[in-house]
Parts: structure tokens; sequence; C-alpha cells
């Protein structure tokens, strides 16, 4: 007889999946020590990376800087594989623009000198929440806040005191500003960035102590020449074909939840260890069945799961069967709870290439400064989804092709909106925006764009978002509980997670990703090693 060997299926071809594969199948298949096979439901490898081709330019949909290159895996692999050099531009490749040129509603341009204190004070406000700052110059009473955004508010607040500002303090030459309304507008564009830094649509539903628990890598932040794709290009090349099959959605996951013994589970009530109704009574050798979509299933004695929090929180909503990854017998609460306490929000990048007839000298990296939404002077035609905009920048120097980030529901609403609507309302709004060239007689009557293409993460079901955050009311610990195996004495390792949000100090990044990714699949080999296969 046959003695089958362990069979360990990964559900998810993005970057935990595939650095789990390709560690598993060097240190492990190689050996013979177990069966490999990644199932990934959608068409493409490289889930939130996704490098495409717009308007002849290279450009990123999802994943797009390597945060901090000093010891990040992935600028290490982008370094090995040739990746960081490319003889065609590419997005970002001079880094973040120097120069933005700043304009307030209704086309005022500010001086550095009204933007630069309120820039400093907002950087300021960042560091000492992050923990890299211990006070801030004649600004008291700092922390203690449960949300960044309360703190930040705070911050400002202190800060117009201390220069006893007033809505009668003039701001030269900007009609419908005053110093204070100003001050607030460029302290919340700062504010719009940090939401898509974070994909959080309020700063308010940020945990403020998990700020300071969050570690960035040092170094500078680059993007990849070559495309982010070429890494997970990479950490798939050692899989022979076959290993990885697309198109096979999970629709649900059997497994056996007789004992379950939580590694750091105590205290948690495991609502499903005695619920153990359906224990078959010819049980195949492989205790986790996985169903797909097209109606085949694969038995598995270990799966590790790396779809999304946003999935993982659709089927814990679901509550009708529709169909959205389930697990049977349900997740235990412990892990519900953490699951529902995260945070996860949407991030979307929009590319618009600006028209031919006005590709003039070249279009500044533009930093958009609005009137509140109830402010007498805001302009009308300004769609609210375009309101918290905080930028639109070429993607490298003198080129034609311009970047925007959205967060939160204007994310949404960018997804939902067809791109005739999206040019339109962004031409009225940036003609409105640089309508001061009129004053140099350089008359622009219009802003124009010929071509739209935006990112889509919020409704593709196989994400369900763009990355996770530490909300109110959770913490880092909510992580450690999502990446807790669930495990049996008669089937131990049966599932194990990996991904973006399982990472705690890491989380949301591409090398938290791949950290993540080995934590499992080195799991799993210590787990052999042991028993000596
Ligand atoms: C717009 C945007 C910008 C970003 N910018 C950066 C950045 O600049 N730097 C950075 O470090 N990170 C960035 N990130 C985050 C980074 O992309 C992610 O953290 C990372 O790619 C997540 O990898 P993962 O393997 O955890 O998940 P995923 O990439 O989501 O992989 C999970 C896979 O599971 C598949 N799947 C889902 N459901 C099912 C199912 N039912 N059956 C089968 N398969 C399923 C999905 O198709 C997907 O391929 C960005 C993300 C977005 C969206
Ligand atoms: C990935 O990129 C392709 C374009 O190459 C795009 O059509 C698709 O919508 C992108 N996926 C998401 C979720 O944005
Ligand atoms: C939740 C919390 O601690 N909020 C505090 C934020 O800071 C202000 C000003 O110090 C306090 O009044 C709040 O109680």
């Amino acid at each position: 007889m046959v003695i089958k060997k362990p069979r360990i299926v990964i559900i998810g071809a993005g970057m935990a999946g595939l650095t789990a594969a390709n560690k598993l199948y060097k240190s492990g298949v190689i050996k013979g020590a177990f069966e490999l096979c990644v199932v990934e439901g959608g068409n493409r490898i490289g889930g939130r990376i996704n490098t495409s081709e717009f308007g002849g330019d290279r450009i990123e949909m999802g994943a797009t800087w390597i945060h901090g290159i000093g010891g990040s895996p992935v600028h290490k692999i982008a370094q090995e594989i040739g990746s960081l050099e490319s003889e065609k531009p590419w997005e970002c490749m001079n880094g973040f623009l120097d120069d933005p040129v700043t304009v307030a509603e209704n086309g005022y341009v500010l001086n550095p000198s009204l933007v630069d204190p309120i820039s400093n004070l907002f950087i300021n406000l960042m560091d000492f929440a992050q923990g890299k700052k211990k006070s801030i110059d004649g600004i008291e009473n700092l922390g203690g806040n449960a949300s960044v955004g309360s703190f930040l508010e705070k911050g400002l607040e202190s800060y117009q005191k201390m220069k006893s500002r007033n809505e009668r303090d003039d701001v030269n030459g900007c009609g419908d500003w005053n110093m204070k309304s100003l001050e607030k507008g460029i302290f919340a564009m700062h504010e719009n960035t940090q939401r898509t830094f974070i994909a959080a649509n309020d700063l308010h539903n940020l945990d403020y102590i998990a700020e300071s628990e969050y570690v960035m890598f040092p170094g500078e932040e680059i993007t990849i020449a070559k495309g982010y794709s070429s890494i997970i290009e990479s950490l798939a090349s050692v899989l022979p074909s076959g290993v990885i099959q697309l198109g096979k959605k999970v629709y649900n996951i059997e497994w056996r939840s007789e004992c379950v013994a939580g590694v750091t589970g105590n205290g948690h009530s495991g609502s499903s260890s005695d619920s153990d109704s359906d224990f078959r009574s010819s049980p195949s050798s492989r205790p986790v069945t996985i169903h797909f979509l097209d109606g085949t299933t694969i038995l598995a004695d270990h799966v590790i799961v790396t779809v999304s929090l946003g999935v993982l929180k659709a089927g814990i909503l679901d509550s009708d069967d529709s169909g959205i990854f389930k697990f049977i017998p349900p997740l235990p609460n412990f892990k519900i709870e953490a699951i529902s306490r995260l945070g996860y929000g949407v991030v979307n990048k929009l590319f618009l290439k600006l028209s031919p007839d006005l590709y003039l000298a070249r279009f500044p990296s533009l930093q958009l400064v609005f009137h509140k939404s109830d402010d007498q002077f805001k302009n009308p035609k300004i769609p609210w989804w375009i309101r918290k905009t905080s930028s639109l920048s070429p993607i490298y120097e003198k080129s034609s092709m311009l970047l925007s980030w959205f967060a939160g529901d204007e994310a949404h609403e960018l997804e939902a909106l067809p791109d005739e609507v999206i040019l339109d309302e962004v031409s009225t709004t940036i003609s409105s925006f640089l309508s001061y060239k009129k004053c140099n007689g350089n008359t622009i009557k219009s802003f124009k764009f010929d071509k739209v293409l935006k990112s889509g993460w919020g409704n593709d079901p196989l994400f369900m978002g763009s990355y996770s955050f530490i909300a109110v009311g959770s913490s880092t610990k909510d992580m450690d509980s999502l990446a807790e195996p669930l495990t049996s004495d008669a089937s131990p390792l049966q599932i194990l997670f990996a991904g973006e949000a399982t990472h705690t100090t890491h989380y949301s990044t591409t090398h938290g990703v791949y950290f993540s990714g080995l934590r499992e699949a080195n799991r799993l080999l210590e787990h052999y090693h042991c028993i000596n296969v």
C-alpha cells in the first residue's frame, strides 16, 4: 500500500500565498515531505499586487512603494532579480516629486510661507503619535486620546489658539479665505493623504495607541522599476506548472473542530468546540475539505488561508449563505471577534492622461486645498467625491499621466462612477483650481483629460477592500488572534492564516505579508521536521 503524503493547500496566489509556496516547495516538496498546491480564485497571480500598462506607461494598480528599503525582504528580492532598473520611465521613479504647487479652492496659489508651518505641524503631530517625538514646541496636553483623528483635531486647535487665530485674520489676496479657514484646509489636505496611507475613511476610527506600535523600515521609500509584479513572478518561478491553479474560487472550507486547541486561545470561548455534530462516521484520512464554486472539491491535511480581511469579514456577515468564503463549522468566537473588530478599508488609484494639446510645459505636482463642505465659498461644481483629494501629480517628471489617490467613501464612489463622469468632473475641478493661470496672461480655458484608468479594490469580491488598520476598539492582539492556526489533537494545524492582516507590526505592507507567508510555511516545516519526515 502506498502511504499518502500530507497535502498542503494554499488559498490565494498573492504575496502571502506565493511566499509560503516558495518556501514550502524549496524546503519540503523537493525533499518529498509533502504535496503542495495553490488555489487562486482570480485569473491571475499577484492579488493586491497588479502591475499594468496604461497609455504606454507601466503603472501599479495596487501595491506601489517599498516602504523603507532598510531590511525589507521585498527590496532584497527586487535587487537580486534586477528589478530596480529599467530603460523605460516608471511610476514615481524620482520618488515623491519636489516643489509641489499648493492651490486653494477657487484658484489661489499658496505661498510656501503659508503652507509650510501647517505641514510641519502635521508632521510633528504624526511623529508624536508614532512615538518618534516626545513634545511639540508650544503645544501642550497632547496624547491620551482614543483616535488619531481626535488627537490631530486637538493638535490643530492648540496651534490656532497659540497663534490667536480668528476668522477676521485676512490672507493677502485670497478673497474667500481667512487665515483660520486656510490653515484648517491645509491641515485637512494632510489628513486626507494620511487616510490613503491607512485606508481609513475617517481618522477618528484609527486607534491612537496602535499608531506608536507600528514599525517602519528605515531608509528611502522607492518604487520598483520593472513593476511590483516582478517580485511575484520571481516567487512563483520555482513552482512547476500545475502547482498554481487559477480560476478556483473557494466557496467553503469544512474542517474538524473536535478538541480545538488554540495555541494561545485560552480564555477565549471556542464556540465550535462543543458543537461537533458533523463528525463523519467514515472520515477521510485528510481532515479538511475545500469546496469550490465550480462544484469541485480538494481534500487537504493543512490549508493556509491568505484571503484578505475583507473577504473574511464578508464571510462572517453573510448570513444567507450566498457562497462567500465560509468555514464549516464556523470559526471559533475569538477569531470571529478579532475579524469583526479590526479595521479594513478601501484605497483606490486614479490615473488620468492629459489631452495632447494640453501637454504645455509641464503639469505641476498639485496639492489641493478645499473649502469645508458647508462653506459659503465652496464651488458648487466640484462634487463631494473629489473634495478629499489631496493631490494630483504626474507619475514622473514631465509625464502627461497624472495620478490621484482616494480613500474610504470617495474611493467607493470612484469605483461606481462611469469613466465619462470622472473625466468631466475632474476636468471641471482642476480647471477651476488652475484658473489662476489667467492672471499670468496665459489663459487656460479648461483642463481636459483623454483617458482614465482606476483600480477597483472595494467591489471586487476577491478583495472587498485594500488593506487593514487598527480600528478604535481593536488592537494588534486581534491580528495575533487572526494568525492563530486552527488545530486539534487528532488533526494538528488544519487551518493556518497568513496575509497582510496577520502581521502585528508590518500589517498593510507587502513586506509584512512576506513575513507572514514565511511564518506559516515555517510552522508547517517545523511540524514535519519534528516527526522526521
Ligand atoms: C491600492 C493599493 C495600494 C497599495 N500600496 C502599497 C504600497 O505602496 N506598499 C505596500 O507595501 N503595500 C501596498 N499595498 C498593500 C499590499 O498590496 C497588500 O498588503 C498585499 O499585496 C496583500 O497580499 P496578501 O497575499 O496578504 O493578500 P492578496 O494579495 O489579497 O492575496 C489573496 C489572494 O486570495 C485570492 N482569493 C480571495 N478570495 C478567494 C476565494 N474565495 N477563493 C480563492 N482565492 C481567493 C485573491 O484573488 C488574492 O489573489 C497596497 C494595496 C492596495 C490595494
Ligand atoms: C488590475 O489591473 C487591471 C488592468 O491591468 C484592471 O483591469 C483590474 O481592474 C485591476 N484590478 C483591480 C482590483 O483594480
Ligand atoms: C478618549 C480620550 O481620552 N479623549 C480625550 C482626548 O483629549 C481631550 C483633551 O485633553 C480630552 O478631553 C478627552 O477626554
